[in-house]
């Protein structure tokens, strides 16, 4: 098959999931073409099966705000035709499947029929998407969808409360490539970060409110006082200056490690023994699936689809939103001794093989045929 991924390509969940699946698609034979603003971070790999193609929006001294989705839907129509796309895949509905219908309406005048999958991945639904300002235009470029995908059942339940949905969502949850990890990463460089005697303890996102991380800092302090720790916090976003600020009043300043973004979260994780999700809202919490994949048990909220995702008591634990004290005593209680941390960091891979891509990519392709069928 031919299909276009419409994604966001900068570090986010939803950028990294799309271009995964492209990848996976690709080693199967697929010819996938990326269609956004700047090749995705993600997407080390250009060959013979993965394109991409740059969306460009022309400064304009008219435009106060440039349209990307018409830009976006102009390079969709183009890349169809060129390509002879079979299947439109958007992720993300703001404003990707707003954008993919316009391409398929126009392709349509044309005498051009494609199918648009759109998948769902969390704050285009719970949070931004759900602003009075995005609903009625996000309300019908789902209905207006060919398949619509969430991914979580936690977050499909979301979408039908929050919007009018004429029809049938299917959950296909993130995956992960446990092959990769098995053999990427022997040597994991631990002493470069921490004394034989410390643990680790991690926190990567985007560093935005939802993800709560005062949360991280404060639970790390209370570890700290009873283990010796250090924290690394991977990633870049608003809430990363209060939280140095923070360390800083606390005097963990010199315990904890800001790494900044990082196209290596694998090399981090190797050496981690323990990573912190304390979100006030996750669809999925594909960062936690990351972290178990790579032995690392998880402390997290039990907030939208993290439940799906991490099992209490074997892959870490789960407490309720802003509830530090208790995610303290629990990442202490994992931390304390050797065997237990070993047992954690065994469950949390174990868990982490159910989401493997060998499960999730045939029920991506089996979604396409389904959506090709309709035409
Ligand atoms: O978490 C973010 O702020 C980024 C966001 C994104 O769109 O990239 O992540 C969302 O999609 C991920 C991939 O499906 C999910 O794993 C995250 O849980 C979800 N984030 C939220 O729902 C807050």
């Amino acid at each position: 098959m031919k299909i276009a991924i419409v994604c966001y390509p900068t570090f986010g969940g939803s950028g990294v999931v799309a271009t995964e699946l492209g990848i996976a698609l690709s080693k199967l034979n697929h010819e996938v073409h990326f269609i956004t603003y700047k090749q995705p971070v993600r997407l080390n790999l250009l060959s013979t099966n993965i394109h991409f193609h740059e969306v460009n929006v022309p400064d304009y001294p008219l435009f106060h705000y440039q349209p990307y989705e018409l830009a976006l839907s102009s390079k969709l129509v183009d890349t169809v035709k060129k390509y002879k796309i079979d299947v439109l895949h958007v992720h993300y509905a703001i404003p990707h499947a707003y954008a993919g219908y316009m391409a398929k309406k126009m392709l349509e005048e044309e005498g051009i029929y494609i199918p648009m999958v759109t998948t769902l991945h969390g704050t285009d639904i719970t949070l931004v998407g759900n602003h009075p300002f995005y609903k009625p235009a996000v309300t019908f470029s789902i209905n207006k969808s060919d398949v619509v995908t969430s991914v979580s059942q936690s977050l499909k339940d979301d979408t039908l409360r929050l919007f009018d949905i004429k029809g049938n969502i299917e959950v296909v949850p993130n995956f992960i490539d446990v092959g990769i990890r098995q053999t990427s990463f022997t040597d994991c460089q631990r002493e470069l970060m921490a004394t034989p005697e410390e643990r680790i303890v991690t926190h990567i996102s985007n560093f935005r409110a939802v993800k709560r991380i005062t949360d991280v800092v404060d639970i790390f302090y209370t570890i700290q006082k009873e283990i010796p720790a250090k924290l690394l916090m991977v990633g870049e976003g608003p809430e990363r200056e209060p939280a140095e600020q923070k360390c800083k009043e606390l005097g963990i300043k010199d315990k904890v490690i800001f790494l900044g973004n990082s196209n290596e979260i694998d090399k981090v994780l190797c050496f981690s023994d323990l990573f912190l999700l304390p979100s006030e809202r996750e669809s999925f919490g594909l960062a936690a699936l990351e972290a178990m994949v790579n032995k690392v048990p998880v402390i997290s909220s039990n907030a939208g689809g993290i439940p799906e995702v991490n099992n209490q008591g074997v892959s870490g634990y789960l407490s309720n939103v802003g509830d530090v004290k208790e995610m303290s005593e629990n990442a202490i209680k994992i931390l304390k001794d050797d065997i237990t941390l070993e047992r954690f960091k065994q469950n949390a891979y174990n868990e982490a093989r159910k989401f493997d891509v060998n499960e999730i990519v045939p029920k991506y392709i089996a979604i396409y045929q389904e959506a090709l069928a309709m035409a």
